[in-house]
């Protein structure tokens, strides 16, 4: 698993490049990516449940250096259960990657369903995950955990939003932070 702190020095890397220019995130995907045969996967980061709730949406950038399609036909991790494919955002199935070509799943295309989960997911830390690439094989990584409403890997925005609402931020944790919240007996911190 990553320390929490180089995330954040990925993130404030990435939020830089962001504000410069949204699609040019390659300049800072130095650290941050796995290899796996032709495939590599970039970025990898969820959305962590919204509170009280046990389902987070995967996304990643995934290229395809090979001469042939490749297919992402399964994620999996002892921390969560089912899995669904969304390749599309809409219906389940494979996500399909073409030769010499990045395909990226993202907030309002394509995405993984991760169900029944079963422990607490920090924002802020990684989460060790397995994706099974149909020639390529297995490839383990460290998806970063972000907050539930972030618009991209590394958001640091969203996660300072986060961290305020959750009484995680400056001045240290506050014990009584998450009464009122819906889902509080659930939300256990016990890191990961
Ligand atoms: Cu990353």
């Amino acid at each position: 698993m990553m320390k929490r702190r180089s995330f954040l020095a990925s993130g404030a890397l990435l939020a830089f490049g962001a504000s410069i220019a949204f699609f040019s995130m390659d300049l800072v995907s130095l650290a941050h990516e796995y290899e796996v045969g032709k495939i590599k996967v970039q970025h990898p980061w969820l959305r962590a449940p919204q509170d009280g709730d046990n389902k987070a949406q995967f996304y990643a950038m995934i290229e395809n250096n090979g001469d042939a399609p490749d297919r992402l036909i399964g994620v999996k991790s002892e921390k969560f259960g089912k899995t669904t494919i969304l390749a599309d955002g809409k219906s389940e199935g494979p996500l399909t990657i073409p030769p010499k070509q990045k395909i990226t799943l993202a907030p309002g295309a394509g995405y993984v369903d991760l169900l029944d989960i079963k422990k607490h997911l920090e924002v802020g830390w990684g989460l060790e995950m397995t994706l099974v690439f149909e020639k390529a094989g297995e490839v383990t990584i460290d998806a970063a955990i972000d907050a539930p409403d972030a618009k991209h890997a590394h958001d640091a925005e969203a996660m300072e939003r986060w961290e305020k609402a959750h009484g995680k931020d400056n001045s240290g944790p506050k014990p009584d932070a998450h009464q009122g919240h819906e889902g509080h007996m659930m939300h256990h911190h016990d890191g990961m």
